[in-house]
Protein backbone atom coordinates (compact mmCIF):
# COMPACT_ATOMS: atom_id res chain seq x y z
CA UNK A 1 0.00 0.00 0.00
CA UNK A 2 1.63 3.24 -0.73
CA UNK A 3 1.49 6.22 1.73
CA UNK A 4 -1.13 8.38 -0.21
CA UNK A 5 -3.28 5.93 -0.44
CA UNK A 6 -2.63 5.06 3.11
CA UNK A 7 -3.58 8.70 3.83
CA UNK A 8 -6.92 8.22 1.80
CA UNK A 9 -7.64 5.12 3.55
CA UNK A 10 -7.32 5.81 7.07
CA UNK A 11 -6.90 9.61 7.54
CA UNK A 12 -3.82 11.49 8.74
CA UNK A 13 -3.58 10.07 12.21
CA UNK A 14 -3.53 6.83 11.64
CA UNK A 15 -1.20 7.39 8.59
CA UNK A 16 1.68 9.10 10.26
CA UNK A 17 1.46 5.58 12.79
CA UNK A 18 1.73 3.52 9.82
CA UNK A 19 4.12 5.43 7.76
CA UNK A 20 6.34 5.17 11.11
CA UNK A 21 5.65 1.37 11.44
CA UNK A 22 6.57 0.99 8.00
CA UNK A 23 9.78 3.19 8.05
CA UNK A 24 11.09 1.14 11.03
CA UNK A 25 10.74 -2.26 8.97
CA UNK A 26 11.79 -0.76 5.08
CA UNK A 27 12.67 2.56 4.09
CA UNK A 28 14.03 3.48 0.58
CA UNK A 29 15.93 6.83 -0.47
CA UNK A 30 15.47 8.31 -3.32
CA UNK A 31 18.54 10.02 -4.48
CA UNK A 32 19.02 12.32 -7.35
CA UNK A 33 22.52 12.47 -9.52
CA UNK A 34 23.34 14.53 -12.14
CA UNK A 35 26.23 12.43 -13.49
CA UNK A 36 26.35 9.74 -16.14
CA UNK A 37 26.81 6.45 -14.85
CA UNK A 38 30.72 5.62 -15.35
CA UNK A 39 31.16 9.20 -13.24
CA UNK A 40 33.76 9.07 -10.21
CA UNK A 41 30.67 10.24 -7.93
CA UNK A 42 28.17 8.00 -9.67
CA UNK A 43 30.56 5.07 -9.19
CA UNK A 44 31.28 6.06 -5.44
CA UNK A 45 26.65 6.15 -4.65
CA UNK A 46 26.35 3.03 -5.97
CA UNK A 47 28.87 2.09 -3.04
CA UNK A 48 27.17 4.04 -0.59
CA UNK A 49 23.68 2.53 -1.47
CA UNK A 50 25.19 -1.46 -1.81
CA UNK A 51 26.92 -0.17 2.06
CA UNK A 52 23.77 0.80 3.19
CA UNK A 53 21.53 -2.15 2.01
CA UNK A 54 23.99 -4.83 3.23
CA UNK A 55 24.66 -2.98 6.19
CA UNK A 56 21.01 -2.66 7.66
CA UNK A 57 19.49 -6.00 6.20
CA UNK A 58 17.63 -4.30 3.27
CA UNK A 59 15.68 -2.17 6.08
CA UNK A 60 16.93 0.99 3.86
CA UNK A 61 17.82 0.60 0.47
CA UNK A 62 18.77 3.82 -2.05
CA UNK A 63 17.09 4.07 -5.19
CA UNK A 64 19.84 6.43 -7.96
CA UNK A 65 18.32 8.33 -10.05
CA UNK A 66 21.77 9.04 -12.46
CA UNK A 67 22.09 11.51 -15.68
CA UNK A 68 19.62 14.41 -13.52
CA UNK A 69 16.54 12.33 -14.79
CA UNK A 70 14.66 13.49 -11.84
CA UNK A 71 14.87 17.35 -12.85
CA UNK A 72 17.82 20.01 -12.91
CA UNK A 73 19.94 21.12 -10.23
CA UNK A 74 18.31 23.67 -8.39
CA UNK A 75 14.82 22.15 -7.93
CA UNK A 76 16.16 19.48 -7.04
CA UNK A 77 18.40 20.89 -4.36
CA UNK A 78 14.17 22.44 -3.15
CA UNK A 79 12.44 19.10 -3.44
CA UNK A 80 15.39 17.49 -0.98
CA UNK A 81 15.22 20.38 1.23
CA UNK A 82 10.91 19.92 1.45
CA UNK A 83 11.30 15.54 2.19
CA UNK A 84 9.92 15.61 -1.77
CA UNK A 85 12.94 14.05 -2.65
CA UNK A 86 15.20 12.04 -0.18
CA UNK A 87 18.78 12.69 -1.11
CA UNK A 88 20.75 14.19 -4.02
CA UNK A 89 24.41 14.98 -4.31
CA UNK A 90 24.87 18.05 -5.37
CA UNK A 91 27.69 20.37 -5.91
CA UNK A 92 27.06 23.51 -3.11
CA UNK A 93 26.98 26.25 -5.86
CA UNK A 94 23.33 25.92 -7.05
CA UNK A 95 22.74 25.85 -3.30
CA UNK A 96 23.62 29.80 -2.18
CA UNK A 97 20.19 30.88 -3.60
CA UNK A 98 18.42 29.29 -0.72
CA UNK A 99 21.44 28.30 1.69
CA UNK A 100 23.52 31.55 2.08
CA UNK A 101 26.58 29.70 4.43
CA UNK A 102 27.31 27.04 1.04
CA UNK A 103 27.69 30.70 -0.81
CA UNK A 104 31.31 30.90 0.93
CA UNK A 105 32.72 27.94 -0.99
CA UNK A 106 31.14 29.54 -4.53
CA UNK A 107 33.52 33.01 -3.58
CA UNK A 108 36.07 32.57 -6.79
CA UNK A 109 39.30 31.35 -5.55
CA UNK A 110 38.53 31.15 -1.86
CA UNK A 111 40.32 27.63 -1.72
CA UNK A 112 43.91 27.67 -2.21
CA UNK A 113 44.20 23.91 -3.03
CA UNK A 114 42.56 21.52 -2.89
CA UNK A 115 44.13 19.53 -0.17
CA UNK A 116 43.11 22.79 1.87
CA UNK A 117 39.20 22.15 0.72
CA UNK A 118 39.36 18.65 2.18
CA UNK A 119 41.08 19.63 5.59
CA UNK A 120 39.08 22.63 5.66
CA UNK A 121 35.48 20.81 4.90
CA UNK A 122 36.31 17.65 6.80
CA UNK A 123 36.61 19.87 9.49
CA UNK A 124 35.09 23.88 11.32
CA UNK A 125 34.10 24.72 7.69
CA UNK A 126 32.67 21.60 6.46
CA UNK A 127 30.28 21.57 10.08
CA UNK A 128 29.42 25.46 9.82
CA UNK A 129 28.22 24.73 6.17
CA UNK A 130 25.94 21.73 7.24
CA UNK A 131 24.38 23.14 10.11
CA UNK A 132 23.43 26.06 7.52
CA UNK A 133 21.58 23.29 5.33
CA UNK A 134 20.23 21.41 8.83
CA UNK A 135 18.60 25.05 9.12
CA UNK A 136 16.77 24.47 5.39
CA UNK A 137 15.47 21.18 5.56
CA UNK A 138 18.97 19.04 4.70
CA UNK A 139 22.53 18.23 6.17
CA UNK A 140 25.80 16.58 4.51
CA UNK A 141 26.88 13.33 5.41
CA UNK A 142 30.07 13.59 3.20
CA UNK A 143 31.98 16.04 1.21
CA UNK A 144 33.40 14.75 -2.29
CA UNK A 145 36.02 16.25 -4.46
CA UNK A 146 34.82 18.35 -7.88
CA UNK A 147 38.19 19.67 -8.51
CA UNK A 148 38.84 23.54 -9.57
CA UNK A 149 36.71 24.59 -12.44
CA UNK A 150 38.21 26.51 -15.44
CA UNK A 151 36.27 28.25 -18.20
CA UNK A 152 36.25 26.85 -22.20
CA UNK A 153 34.92 28.40 -25.09
CA UNK A 154 34.63 27.87 -29.03
CA UNK A 155 35.98 31.68 -29.82
CA UNK A 156 39.75 31.94 -28.38
CA UNK A 157 41.58 31.04 -25.40
CA UNK A 158 42.04 32.94 -22.09
CA UNK A 159 45.21 33.64 -21.01
CA UNK A 160 44.28 37.27 -18.93
CA UNK A 161 41.12 39.20 -17.44
CA UNK A 162 40.46 41.15 -21.41
CA UNK A 163 40.70 37.62 -22.87
CA UNK A 164 36.82 37.51 -21.57
CA UNK A 165 35.56 40.67 -22.09
CA UNK A 166 32.25 40.15 -24.30
CA UNK A 167 32.52 36.14 -24.29
CA UNK A 168 29.11 35.12 -23.76
CA UNK A 169 29.12 32.58 -20.49
CA UNK A 170 26.93 29.94 -18.99
CA UNK A 171 27.29 29.91 -15.69
CA UNK A 172 25.60 27.60 -12.56
CA UNK A 173 22.20 29.42 -11.06
CA UNK A 174 23.67 31.82 -8.54
CA UNK A 175 23.87 35.94 -8.55
CA UNK A 176 27.54 35.46 -7.26
CA UNK A 177 28.69 33.28 -10.80
CA UNK A 178 27.01 36.24 -12.75
CA UNK A 179 29.10 38.93 -10.77
CA UNK A 180 32.43 37.27 -11.26
CA UNK A 181 31.71 36.79 -14.90
CA UNK A 182 31.15 40.30 -15.11
CA UNK A 183 33.89 41.42 -12.94
CA UNK A 184 35.65 39.92 -15.85
CA UNK A 185 33.38 41.88 -18.07
CA UNK A 186 31.73 38.69 -19.72
CA UNK A 187 28.15 38.14 -20.25
CA UNK A 188 26.96 35.90 -17.70
CA UNK A 189 23.56 33.39 -18.65
CA UNK A 190 22.81 31.23 -15.74
CA UNK A 191 21.16 27.95 -17.04
CA UNK A 192 20.92 24.38 -16.46
CA UNK A 193 23.76 21.87 -17.05
CA UNK A 194 22.01 19.76 -19.21
CA UNK A 195 21.17 22.89 -21.41
CA UNK A 196 24.54 23.87 -21.86
CA UNK A 197 25.42 21.57 -25.05
CA UNK A 198 22.82 22.42 -27.19
CA UNK A 199 23.11 26.30 -26.26
CA UNK A 200 27.35 26.11 -26.83
CA UNK A 201 26.50 24.33 -30.10
CA UNK A 202 23.61 26.39 -31.45
CA UNK A 203 25.61 30.11 -30.56
CA UNK A 204 23.44 31.07 -27.84
CA UNK A 205 26.70 31.09 -25.30
CA UNK A 206 30.32 31.50 -26.33
CA UNK A 207 31.25 28.96 -23.45
CA UNK A 208 30.91 27.88 -20.16
CA UNK A 209 33.17 26.59 -17.23
CA UNK A 210 33.38 23.44 -15.33
CA UNK A 211 36.00 20.83 -14.14
CA UNK A 212 37.93 18.64 -16.43
CA UNK A 213 35.64 15.56 -15.95
CA UNK A 214 32.50 17.37 -16.88
CA UNK A 215 33.74 19.25 -19.84
CA UNK A 216 34.12 15.97 -20.64
CA UNK A 217 31.82 12.96 -19.68
CA UNK A 218 28.54 15.56 -21.35
CA UNK A 219 30.63 16.44 -24.84
CA UNK A 220 30.92 20.34 -24.33
CA UNK A 221 34.64 19.90 -25.23
CA UNK A 222 33.04 18.83 -28.64
CA UNK A 223 31.33 22.08 -29.17
CA UNK A 224 34.35 24.36 -26.95
CA UNK A 225 38.07 24.00 -28.04
CA UNK A 226 39.79 26.18 -25.75
CA UNK A 227 39.92 24.97 -22.49
CA UNK A 228 41.96 27.83 -20.57
CA UNK A 229 43.13 26.28 -17.04
CA UNK A 230 42.01 29.41 -14.87
CA UNK A 231 40.96 27.45 -12.09
CA UNK A 232 38.33 30.00 -10.64
CA UNK A 233 36.15 28.07 -8.18
CA UNK A 234 36.73 24.85 -6.13
CA UNK A 235 33.55 24.16 -5.42
CA UNK A 236 33.17 20.93 -3.40
CA UNK A 237 30.01 19.01 -3.28
CA UNK A 238 28.15 17.05 -0.84
CA UNK A 239 25.66 14.01 -0.19
CA UNK A 240 22.87 15.27 1.01
CA UNK A 241 20.21 13.86 3.14
CA UNK A 242 16.59 15.67 3.80
CA UNK A 243 15.99 15.92 7.36
CA UNK A 244 12.36 14.65 6.95
CA UNK A 245 14.22 10.88 5.44
CA UNK A 246 16.94 11.44 8.30
CA UNK A 247 14.52 11.84 11.09
CA UNK A 248 12.78 8.64 10.33
CA UNK A 249 15.98 6.78 10.99
CA UNK A 250 16.99 5.20 13.99
CA UNK A 251 19.91 5.96 16.00
CA UNK A 252 21.94 2.54 14.38
CA UNK A 253 20.69 3.58 11.00
CA UNK A 254 21.65 6.83 10.88
CA UNK A 255 25.05 5.21 12.01
CA UNK A 256 25.21 3.28 8.86
CA UNK A 257 24.06 5.71 6.53
CA UNK A 258 26.28 8.09 7.69
CA UNK A 259 29.39 6.17 7.79
CA UNK A 260 28.63 4.67 4.39
CA UNK A 261 28.70 8.08 2.69
CA UNK A 262 32.06 9.23 4.17
CA UNK A 263 33.19 5.93 3.29
CA UNK A 264 31.69 6.55 -0.50
CA UNK A 265 33.44 9.82 -0.18
CA UNK A 266 36.97 8.40 0.32
CA UNK A 267 36.45 6.24 -2.73
CA UNK A 268 35.17 9.43 -4.58
CA UNK A 269 38.16 11.36 -3.70
CA UNK A 270 40.24 8.47 -5.00
CA UNK A 271 38.64 8.40 -8.42
CA UNK A 272 38.15 11.79 -8.81
CA UNK A 273 41.71 12.14 -9.17
CA UNK A 274 42.20 9.51 -11.83
CA UNK A 275 39.21 10.89 -13.85
CA UNK A 276 40.47 14.43 -14.20
CA UNK A 277 43.92 13.32 -15.54
CA UNK A 278 42.18 10.61 -18.48
CA UNK A 279 39.61 13.52 -19.38
CA UNK A 280 42.53 16.03 -19.73
CA UNK A 281 43.96 13.36 -22.01
CA UNK A 282 40.79 12.91 -23.76
CA UNK A 283 40.02 16.06 -24.52
CA UNK A 284 43.06 16.77 -25.93
CA UNK A 285 42.92 13.59 -28.36
CA UNK A 286 39.54 14.81 -29.20
CA UNK A 287 41.13 18.38 -30.12
CA UNK A 288 41.02 20.82 -27.78
CA UNK A 289 43.40 23.53 -26.68
CA UNK A 290 44.55 23.68 -22.92
CA UNK A 291 46.65 26.74 -22.36
CA UNK A 292 47.77 27.32 -18.67
CA UNK A 293 47.86 30.60 -16.48
CA UNK A 294 51.17 31.07 -14.78
CA UNK A 295 49.85 34.52 -13.01
CA UNK A 296 46.35 34.14 -11.80
CA UNK A 297 46.66 37.03 -9.77
CA UNK A 298 45.07 39.33 -12.96
CA UNK A 299 42.25 37.41 -12.44
CA UNK A 300 41.96 37.34 -8.33
CA UNK A 301 42.34 41.25 -8.45
CA UNK A 302 39.21 41.39 -10.25
CA UNK A 303 37.24 39.30 -7.44
CA UNK A 304 37.77 41.96 -5.27
CA UNK A 305 34.42 43.80 -5.67
CA UNK A 306 32.67 40.44 -5.53
CA UNK A 307 33.98 39.88 -2.23
CA UNK A 308 33.22 43.26 -0.94
CA UNK A 309 29.46 42.91 -2.42
CA UNK A 310 28.98 39.43 -0.78
CA UNK A 311 30.68 40.10 2.95
CA UNK A 312 28.74 43.43 2.95
CA UNK A 313 25.40 41.60 2.11
CA UNK A 314 26.37 38.68 4.28
CA UNK A 315 28.01 40.57 7.68
CA UNK A 316 26.97 37.30 9.27
CA UNK A 317 29.34 35.16 6.74
CA UNK A 318 32.27 37.01 7.51
CA UNK A 319 33.87 34.88 10.18
CA UNK A 320 33.39 31.54 8.21
CA UNK A 321 35.19 33.55 4.89
CA UNK A 322 37.99 34.53 7.23
CA UNK A 323 38.05 30.83 8.43
CA UNK A 324 38.74 29.39 4.98
CA UNK A 325 41.12 31.93 3.48
CA UNK A 326 43.35 32.03 7.02
CA UNK A 327 42.92 28.48 7.06
CA UNK A 328 45.59 26.79 4.56
C1 LIG B 1 29.50 19.76 -12.29
C2 LIG B 1 28.84 19.37 -10.99
C3 LIG B 1 27.37 19.26 -11.18
C4 LIG B 1 26.81 20.50 -11.80
C5 LIG B 1 27.57 20.94 -13.01
C6 LIG B 1 27.11 22.29 -13.54
O1 LIG B 1 30.87 19.90 -12.10
O2 LIG B 1 29.36 18.15 -10.53
O3 LIG B 1 26.73 18.98 -9.96
O4 LIG B 1 26.81 21.53 -10.84
O5 LIG B 1 28.96 20.99 -12.73
O6 LIG B 1 27.94 23.03 -14.03
O7 LIG B 1 25.92 22.59 -13.46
Amino acid sequence: MTLSHKLRTFGTGVAVAALTATAAQAMELRAWNIHVEDYPNSIALEAFAAEVADKTGGEITVKLFHNGVLGNQPDAIEQVRLGILDMGQFNLGPMGPSIPETNVVSLPFIFPSIPAMYELMDGDVGDAISAGMEAKGMRALAWYDSGARSFYNSVRPINSPADVEGLKLRVMSNDLFVGMVEALDGNATPMAFGEVYQSIKTGVVDGAENNPPSYHSVNHFEVAKYYSLTEHLIIPECVCISNAAWDGMSAEQQDIVYTAARNSAEQQRELWQAREAASMEAVQAGGVTVNTIDDKGPFQDKMAGVYDGFLAANPDLVELVGLIRGGS
